[in-house]
C-alpha cells in the first residue's frame, strides 16, 4: 500500500482564497489511476483552510464563542476542497471515499488522543481508496485545534506500515534551504534522517497554521524512524507521481527509512 499526501500548495493556490488547481488535480488523478496501486490518499487544506484558520486563531484552541463560526466555516471549506478532490478521482473511475478527520479523530493539546483506524482498513480491504485531509478537530485540552494532513500521514504510516510514503509538492523535493528564496539552495536526491537533522528550512510566505515545510521535515523524520521510506516529488511535472509509484527513475528526494 502507498500512502500519498497531495500538499495544499499543489492542489490549491495558497495565495488566493479557495483557488483549486483543477487541471493539476485531474492530471494527478489520472497518474494515480494509471499506476493502479492500493492507496490511502491524504490532502492538505491549502487556501481553503489555512487563511480562515489563521484569521480565527483556531490552532490556539478555544478562546471565545466568536471562533465557533470560524471553526465551522473552516470545516465547510476543507470539506468543499475534499469534494473537489473526490470528484476528480471519481472522474477517473477511482472508487474514492471521503473520511473526514473531525468525525474519527480527537487530539489532546495537538497530540493524537483517539483515532478510528478501522474505518480506513475496512474501506481499503473492500477495494476502495480512502481519502482524508487536514481538518479542524476536537481537542481534549484546547477545546478544538487543527489536525494537519502531515499528522495524519504519520499516524497512518505507523498503523498501516505502507510500502512507501509519498509527499506530492510544488517543488522537486527537499533542498538544503528554501529554493524559492535562496538561489544557492542545493537539491537533495537521497538522504537519511541523520542528514536531515541539520537541515534549516524557512516557512513560506503564505498563511500556514501547521508549520509548512519545517513541520513536514519533522513528520518525515518520524516516518523514517518507523523504517519506512519516504519520497518527496514535484506534482507540477507530468508523470513524476506515476513514475515514482511504478518504481521508475525520476527526479525526487528519497529519504531512507531507518528503524530506531
Ligand atoms: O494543509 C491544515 O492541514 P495541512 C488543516 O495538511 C487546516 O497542514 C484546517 C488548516
Amino acid at each position: 500500500m502507498f500512502l500519498i499526501k497531495l500538499g495544499g500548495s499543489i492542489i490549491t493556490d495558497k495565495a488566493k482564497k479557495y483557488a483549486f488547481k483543477e487541471e493539476i488535480m485531474d492530471r494527478l488523478s489520472s497518474e494515480i489511476k494509471k499506476a493502479d496501486k492500493e492507496i490511502i490518499l491524504v490532502h492538505g487544506a491549502g487556501s481553503f483552510g489555512h487563511i480562515l484558520a489563521k484569521q480565527h486563531s483556531l490552532n490556539q484552541g478555544y478562546k471565545d464563542d466568536t471562533q465557533l463560526q470560524g471553526f465551522s466555516d473552516t470545516h465547510a471549506m476543507v470539506q468543499q476542497l475534499n469534494s473537489l478532490v473526490l470528484a476528480s478521482l471519481h472522474n477517473q473511475d477511482i472508487a474514492a471515499v471521503s473520511i473526514p478527520p473531525h468525525a474519527i479523530l480527537q487530539l489532546d493539546d495537538h497530540k493524537p488522543s483517539k483515532m478510528d483506524y478501522n474505518i480506513f482498513k475496512e474501506y481499503l480491504n473492500k477495494g476502495f481508496t480512502p481519502v482524508t485531509f487536514g481538518d479542524v478537530v476536537l481537542d481534549k485540552t484546547l477545546g478544538f485545534s487543527i489536525c494537519s494532513g502531515d499528522l495524519l500521514m504519520q499516524l497512518l504510516a505507523e498503523y498501516f506500515n505502507p510500502e512507501k510514503v509519498l509527499f506530492v509538492l510544488d517543488e522537486d523535493g527537499i533542498y538544503t534551504s528554501n529554493p524559492k528564496t535562496d538561489k544557492n539552495a542545493e537539491f537533495i536526491e537521497k538522504a537519511t534522517i541523520y542528514e536531515l537533522e541539520d537541515l534549516t528550512t524557512s516557512a513560506d510566505d503564505h498563511a500556514d497554521v501547521t508549520k509548512g515545510m519545517q513541520g513536514k521535515i519533522e513528520t518525515i523524520k518520524n516516518i523514517s524512524r518507523l523504517g519506512i521510506d519516504t519520497i518527496l516529488l514535484n506534482g507540477n511535472i507530468n508523470n513524476r507521481l506515476y513514475d515514482t509509484l511504478v518504481g521508475r527513475k525520476t527526479k525526487n528526494t528519497f529519504v531512507h527509512g531507518e528503524k530506531r
